[in-house]
């Protein structure tokens, strides 16, 4: 049975991948619906068209009357919720909805949820792979890979998903069996109003949620009301009750669970100490959800890390080349540069730029300053990173290159480069001004790379 009433008009607003999914959702429901986009070619219109050619689709400036003949709005993560006009549709009472908010009144098996700035996709993907290894019929996906809407399935054991800000501001209550904000740092500072409306965001995930595990090193991961729900934590000291951490024992050091060592950390494929929090992360969210240590340890054995996240990609005359497209931000690209510099025998050439979505890039200044050999700037927000990188005399800390492309700064990079360095695109930036998204920045590098031989 579903929760969603029949018996009114709908509307979708914003046709990408999860847009799709909304409209794929409504049409098995039976619900009358109608689309728009501000956009005049939707990137999903050609499918929308193939396979349900009757639909209404609105394009161009969102009309306020049409809106408001809807009960809800279903609306993209793309799209600001302050938006005028929606914020007028909602004035008069329709109702503004996301794609996750259908799913959390759809599924009927339990979810864990995680969100953050930095890791997410990592730490699902990790926990996706420790439920399939035990046994689990799990579905994964949300803000990477599947849209929710697309995974619901009779059979489905275990929901988990990563989510935005985006996605969460639309989403009235998730009731996930365990959430987790795995950490804040400045991210979408063009869409909120300061770090407190995005931590503010962040933390619906917590709504009627029936566990949550926390960030010892994070206080902003922790749920902003106290309450008795059990809480479980990771973190790169010394776990304590219910807490994963690290432990020494004879010397070596071991992810541990309380007072129990449970993995050698040498044993992980991925390094950094980030990683360590990653894999920590992920066994708590796991043990929250009941799942067995055997299969979750063997899946931490065995995991080398996603693609554009500080991916080795090989080398060529004692240069590495590190793909770390997937770094949107300021904290991601900080923890590459800190991570890639500190094992390195030479120096970095970081290729850095894009669309900095109202970031303080001046937090890269001291990493940049130690472990770079020059900087290559691509993308809109080139000059405003140059400035940040800018010492107190006035001249940048380490040569700067403003170049016209990827592909220029590939080229120049190697050039510039000494053996036992590595080139790393770890933009701090999305990629929106120059690519679809981040992956086709990140193929744009990798193709870059394979040219120079
Ligand atoms: O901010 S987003 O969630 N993701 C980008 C970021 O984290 O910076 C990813 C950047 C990259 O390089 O891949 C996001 C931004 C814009 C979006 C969106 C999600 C636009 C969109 C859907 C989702 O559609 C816009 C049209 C709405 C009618």
């Amino acid at each position: 049975m579903s929760l969603i009433a029949s018996d009114q008009f709908r509307i979708v607003v914003g046709l990408g991948k999860s847009g799709l999914s909304v409209v794929r959702f409504l049409a098995r429901q039976g619900v009358r619906f109608a689309i728009a986009d501000t956009r005049d070619n939707p990137p999903e219109l050609a499918t929308l068209k193939a396979e349900y050619p009757h639909i209404e689709v609105r394009c161009g400036a969102l009309d306020l009357e049409f809106l408001c003949r809807a009960s809800e709005l279903y609306v993209s993560p793309g799209l600001a919720l302050a938006t005028p006009v929606l914020q007028a549709a909602a004035a008069r009472g329709v109702k503004l909805s996301g794609d996750i908010d259908l799913f959390a009144r759809e599924a009927r098996a339990p979810i864990i949820a995680i969100t953050g700035s930095n890791a997410k996709s990592t730490v699902t993907t990790l926990v996706g792979e420790m439920a399939a290894a035990a046994g689990k019929r799990v579905a994964v996906g949300g803000n990477l890979g599947t849209p929710a809407l697309d995974l619901l399935a009779d059979g489905v054991e275990l929901y988990v998903l990563e989510l935005s800000s985006f996605q969460l501001e639309t989403t009235e209550r998730l009731n996930a069996e365990v959430a987790t904000c795995l950490n804040i740092s400045d991210d979408h500072m063009d869409r909120y109003s300061g770090i407190e409306a995005y931590h503010l965001a962040k933390h619906r995930i917590f709504r009627g949620a029936r566990q949550v595990v926390i960030n010892r090193q994070d206080p902003l991961s922790r749920p902003l009301i106290a309450d008795q729900l059990p809480c479980w934590s990771f973190g790169l000291d010394k776990p304590d009750f219910r807490g994963f951490g690290l432990r020494e024992v004879n010397g070596e050091r071991y992810l541990a669970f309380q007072f129990e060592p449970l993995l050698a950390v040498r044993e992980l494929k991925t390094r950094g100490a980030h990683n360590q929090a990653n894999a920590l992360a992920a066994l708590a969210l796991g043990h929250a959800a009941g799942l067995p240590m055997a299969p979750m340890l063997e899946v931490l054995r065995g995991f080398t890390g996603l693609a554009h996240r500080c991916q080795w990609l090989g080398e060529r005359a004692g240069v590495s080349f590190y793909n770390d497209s997937k770094a949107t931000n300021v904290g991601a690209a900080l923890a590459a540069i800190d991570g890639l510099g500190a094992e390195l025998d030479g120096k970095l050439l970081l290729i850095a730029g894009g669309d900095g979505k109202g970031a303080d890039f001046t937090p890269l200044r001291a990493s940049v300053a130690r472990y770079c050999r020059a900087v290559l700037l691509i993308g809109r927000d080139a000059e405003l990173i140059a400035t940040a990188l800018q010492g107190p005399d006035g001249a940048p800390v380490v040569p700067l290159l403003r170049v016209a492309s990827l592909e220029e700064a590939v080229r120049y990079g190697v050039e510039l480069a000494e053996a036992g360095d590595a080139l790393l695109l770890s933009p701090a930036c999305a990629s929106l001004d120059m690519f679809k998204n981040f992956e086709a920045r990140g193929q744009c590098f990798a193709r870059a790379v394979e040219e120079l031989s």
